[in-house]
């Protein structure tokens, strides 16, 4: 059985992180599922939306940390290569795929798996789910992105205190602090998550893509360069169809029907 599962309707790609023995921790298998997934969404013009989530309990526990051995007289591990060959490409996908990301945590998601969570461009969590920054009670540092999510989301007095401390987030804690978009019922998760990517695939996709751009090019931009970045994205988004046909739909007081062009 894959690591991934990958299935197509609507408009929507589903991933589902699908070691759920293993609470869906990274190996090798699961990053190539998952960057496989990734370059369909980005290359299949039919996908308008990607909807991430994991089988079984845990959403995802972070790597798989029986793969390596850390016993004492092992050679030491350079942690460097694995980031740089699996975590950060993958982070780096995700954030650069041009449609939008729904996440939806349905269990636990800690260390990695929590980062991976945050790299989703709308997170919706199950009321029973938590995030746990793992990292340091294994000596480690939040990676794949954690130490610019966390500060970015939450403010830096939070981030620290998740980073240092390792407690668990609850969902709706994590709704409430900004770092999450919304924790709903346990039953619910699926079919609103469904919904969502739904509703997100048959909007404007090249918009879509332009304004996840805009966003997270804000965080390290001056309002000055802020402001030239969105002069040049709306340039392209006002020659994309869907801008017409928005506007038409607005006109004549009917529902819009975006191609995604
Ligand atoms: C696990 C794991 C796990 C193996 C639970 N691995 N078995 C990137 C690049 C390079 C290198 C290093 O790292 C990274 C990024 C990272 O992700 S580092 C952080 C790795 N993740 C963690 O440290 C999380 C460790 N796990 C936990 O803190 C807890 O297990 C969580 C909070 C995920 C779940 O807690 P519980 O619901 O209480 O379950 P549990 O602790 O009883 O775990 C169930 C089983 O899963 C247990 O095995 P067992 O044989 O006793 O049933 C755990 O050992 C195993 N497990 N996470 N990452």
């Amino acid at each position: 059985m894959s690591c991934v599962n990958v299935s197509f309707e609507d408009g929507v790609l589903t991933a589902t992180l699908n070691r759920p023995e293993k609470l869906n921790t990274f190996n090798p298998e699961m990053h190539a599922g998952l960057r496989a997934a990734l370059e369909r969404a980005l290359e299949d013009a039919a996908v308008r939306a990607v909807l991430l989530t994991g089988a079984g309990r845990a959403f995802c526990a972070g790597q798989d940390l029986s793969e390596r051995n850390t016993a004492p007289g092992a050679p030491p591990i350079d942690l460097s290569v694995s980031l740089g060959e699996n975590y950060n490409p993958l982070v780096r996908r995700m954030r650069e795929l041009p449609k939008p990301i729904v996440c939806a945590v349905n269990g636990v998601a800690a260390g990695a798996g929590a980062s991976l969570a945050l790299a989703c461009d709308i997170v919706l969590a199950a009321r029973s789910a938590s995030f746990v920054q793992a990292f340091a009670k294994i000596g480690l540092i939040p990676d794949s992105g954690g130490t610019y999510f966390l500060p970015r989301l939450v403010g830096t007095a939070r981030a620290m205190g998740l980073a240092l401390l390792g407690e668990r987030l609850s969902a709706e804690d994590a709704e409430r602090w900004g770092l999450i978009w919304k924790a709903v019922d346990d039953e619910d998760l699926a079919g609103e998550a469904a919904d969502l990517a739904r509703a997100l695939a048959s909007g404007a996709t090249r918009g879509y893509g332009l304004l996840k751009k805009a966003l997270h090019a804000s965080a390290s931009n001056t309002l000055d360069a802020q402001l030239d970045l969105e002069r040049d994205l709306q340039r392209e988004a006002g020659f994309s169809e869907d801008y017409r046909e928005g506007v038409a739909a607005f006109k004549e007081k009917r529902a819009p029907r975006f191609k995604g062009r």
